[in-house]
């Protein structure tokens, strides 16, 4: 079949999205079906649905990527995105949200609105998408059009518009009232294209009632609409539509249809809608940017090209699928990545088809398309013709919520997993590469063990390293409690010239604000960043020339160089005030080495008697849960240690939001992942260091004192 060209007013790109397993992929594949692309409807469970085409896919039987594939429908080519719905896995969704057209919103019928449904709303709301809610597997057993329908609008608020509903939900369910073409669609027992029949007399009041108010919808945007239909109490087609269409764009529309894509129910009408009603790229507000001016989507402007996608590492190199944001693309031309400076020259463009490749000559603006080896341009980046200036609109990723230590197996692949991770990274950007210095790990964070397990098996399959994982290190503080003193006399004498330095000092616990220290004379202060977190305040209060000026910075380098290990475990050490008030110097002796040390066993000896203490990181964290969950998740949390901060939530998810020891939190996401079967997630950040209870603390003395002395 050889494809029609579209221009940039017939083409709309529509991304599904929705939570794991609501039936994003089975409706993809029922479109391609209607629109005759494919002969035959795939099943997610037969691993043969165009979508979901990639090894990985087919052994797990959910998607794991996103996918892009089209329909011609009428007059208009339809660009459909196929996302993954596991909340772990939203780094696929997240950057064809930013490319989407229009977010098809599927709701599983039986489940409504859930944890998965809230973070991609989440995604779509910043960014201002037009949204069409679908709700499918209407013929599922649990079926519930009406609770489906009051979670919707608590999540989406009176944006929420019927555009249908169903006669019956559940196994029975074959017929759909649709309001705006005021008709009932009746289907046979294998989907497909539906008889119209009247609406029934036992329907028409409900009906009336409903087409009026979406009557009222398409109209209350638009004055001229408003005044037709006060005039005419009804609105054409055409003014429906171009209502509609305005409060999609404006947000407060959100239109809601009736599916059972495993049954081929709905999805004609649907594309219908999408072809009269849902905007097109010209349509919606200009491409924001973060250099340049905000971008039109226009034919006649100059090349851009927005990539969402980079594969990495297939047979044909590295693959690139991008929208072209404006302009025309053609084979053979040169763009420039705004983010790199690099040059990149489009030799091959093609149409991707799931896993298939159409060459095309040219792509116009609006459409999407692929090419192939752009080395240095990863996935979220702007490439422009020589000349234009403009960078759009960057991805926020999700932030990790499991951190894994990784390590191959065998020290002659540990280049190679490096080199891999990388290029996993620029396939996507949501895992977060991290090397600590401070305990040497290589540290990887995903969304999840199920993402982890995605990137474990393209480690394994496509760069074949198995590396080893574990727990990362908590990075533990030390600082001190109460003030001491302590003084210190280095002293050598070994053949001819020997070494002397005498410090006496004082250390206190130090916080922001504090008042200048009593009865010495500050002549200078030294404030350290530390590079491990905190501060080091040194003040040099030498009076009458006791050590000379030229010997405090070896002292702080002493300082400094204990600092680094504690005396409890061996951690950093951080707010302290450092007062050096008096020494002695000789005057052939002395030297930087000297006081170095000096200054070293000096604060060594004042940080034991200062009541050292340890200190942990604290998380911030929120979990989200569906509420019949809520006990348990509660239980759970509280042997984390967590100081509970509140529960909130409206609808059937609530989110409690907590204070959590990073030290409790390992492999949280796994256990919640099982507490929840998966229905529940949580996001946590870096809150602050805390004191560790005293209990607590003598355990991680008393261990690490059996680690430094094997026995
Ligand atoms: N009864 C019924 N089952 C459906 C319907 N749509 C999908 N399913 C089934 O639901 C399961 C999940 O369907 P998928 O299409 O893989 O769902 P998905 O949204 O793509 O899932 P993820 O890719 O994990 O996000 C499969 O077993 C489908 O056969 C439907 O309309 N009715
Ligand atoms: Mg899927």
């Amino acid at each position: 079949m050889t494809m029609k060209s579209y221009d940039e007013k017939h083409i709309k790109n529509v991304v599904l999205l929705g939570a794991h397993g609501c039936g994003k992929t089975t409706l993809t594949e029922t479109m391609l079906f209607e629109a005759g692309l494919i002969a035959r409807r795939g099943r997610v469970e037969d691993g043969n649905t165009v979508s979901d085409h990639t090894d990985l896919e087919r052994e797990r039987q959910y998607s794991t990527q996103s996918s892009c594939m089209h329909t011609e429908w009428r007059n208009f080519k339809i660009n459909l995105i196929d996302t993954p719905g596991l909340d772990e896995l939203l780094g696929e969704a997240v950057p064809a949200i930013h490319i989407a057209d229009t977010c098809l919103l599927v709701l599983h019928a039986a489940r409504g609105v859930e944890v998965g449904t809230e973070l991609i709303h989440e995604q779509i709301a910043p960014l201002g998408k037009p949204v069409i809610l679908a709700i499918n597997q209407l013929d599922h057993p649990g079926a519930d059009f009406q609770a489906t329908l009051a979670d919707a609008r608590r999540q989406f608020g009176a944006a929420v518009t019927v555009m249908q509903y169903p006669l019956e939900s559940g196994e029975g369910f074959h017929r759909i009232i649709d309001l705006l073409r005021m008709t009932m669609y009746v289907f046979g027992p294998d989907g497909g294209k539906p008889e119209k029949q009247p609406i029934p007399d036992s329907e028409r009041e409900q009906a009336d009632r409903l087409h009026k108010e979406l009557v009222e919808k398409a109209a209350e945007n638009d004055e001229r609409l408003m005044e037709h239909y006060f005039e005419k109490g009804e609105l054409d087609e055409d003014e429906m539509s171009a209502g509609l269409r305005a409060g999609m764009l404006l947000g407060s529309c959100i239109p809601v249809f009736c599916l059972s894509a495993a049954r081929n129910m709905g999805s004609g009408r649907l594309m219908g809608f999408i072809d009269n009603v849902a905007p097109s790229s010209v349509d919606l507000p200009a491409a924001a940017a973060e250099e340049g001016n905000p971008l039109p989507c226009n034919a006649g402007g100059p090349p851009v090209i927005f990539t969402f996608k980079t594969t990495p590492g297939t047979q044909a190199g590295r693959v690139t699928l991008f929208k072209v944001m404006s302009g025309e693309l053609t084979e053979g031309q040169e763009l420039v990545n705004a983010s790199t400076g690099a040059t990149e020259r489009i030799a091959r463009l093609f149409i991707p088809e799931g896993k298939e490749q159409k060459a095309v000559d040219r792509l116009v603006a609006g459409d999407i398309g692929g090419t192939l080896k752009l080395k240095n341009t990863g996935t979220g980046q702007t490439l422009h013709a020589k000349g234009t200036v403009v960078r759009l609109r960057s991805i926020t990723f999700p932030p990790p919520r499991l951190h894994r230590t990784m390590r191959a197996t065998d020290n002659k692949l540990e280049e190679r997993l490096h080199a891999s991770l990388v290029e996993l990274q620029e396939e996507d950007p949501s895992i977060v590469l991290r090397y600590v210095r401070e305990t040497g790990e290589q540290v990887v964070g995903t969304l999840g063990e199920v993402h982890l397990g995605v990137l474990q098996w393209k480690l394994e399959r496509r760069y074949k390293v198995q590396p080893e994982f574990g727990s990362p290190r908590v990075l533990y503080r030390e600082t001190i409690r109460k003030p001491a003193a302590a003084m210190y006399r280095h002293k050598k004498q070994t053949g001819g010239s020997g070494q002397f330095g005498e410090v006496h000092l004082r250390i206190e616990p130090w916080h922001a604000g504090m008042p200048a220290p009593t009865g010495v004379n500050v002549r200078s202060t030294e404030e350290v960043e530390l590079s491990t977190g905190g501060k080091l305040v040194f003040l040099n209060c030498i009076t009458g020339g006791t050590i000379d000026n030229r010997f405090m910075p070896s002292i702080l380098k002493g300082v400094m160089e204990k600092m680094e290990n504690g005396p409890l475990t061996g951690s950093p050490a951080r707010d302290i005030r450092v007062i050096v008030h008096d020494g002695k110097m000789h005057p052939v002796d002395s030297n930087d080495i000297s006081f170095r040390i000096a200054g070293l066993m000096a604060f060594k000896d004042a940080f034991v008697q200062a009541d050292p203490q340890l200190m942990e990181p604290i998380q911030e964290v929120e979990v989200r849960v569906p509420e019949d969950l809520m006990g348990d998740v509660m239980t759970d949390l509280q042997t984390r240690r967590a100081v509970i901060l509140g529960i909130e939530g409206a609808g059937r998810i609530q989110s409690i939001r907590a204070q959590v020891p990073a030290a409790e939190l390992d492999s949280y996401s796994t256990r919640l992942r099982s507490l929840t079967q998966g229905r529940g997630t949580h996001a946590e950040r870096f809150l602050e260091y805390r004191a560790v209870p005293p209990e607590l603390q003598v355990k991680l003395v008393q261990s690490h004192k059996q680690e430094e002395v094997p026995a």
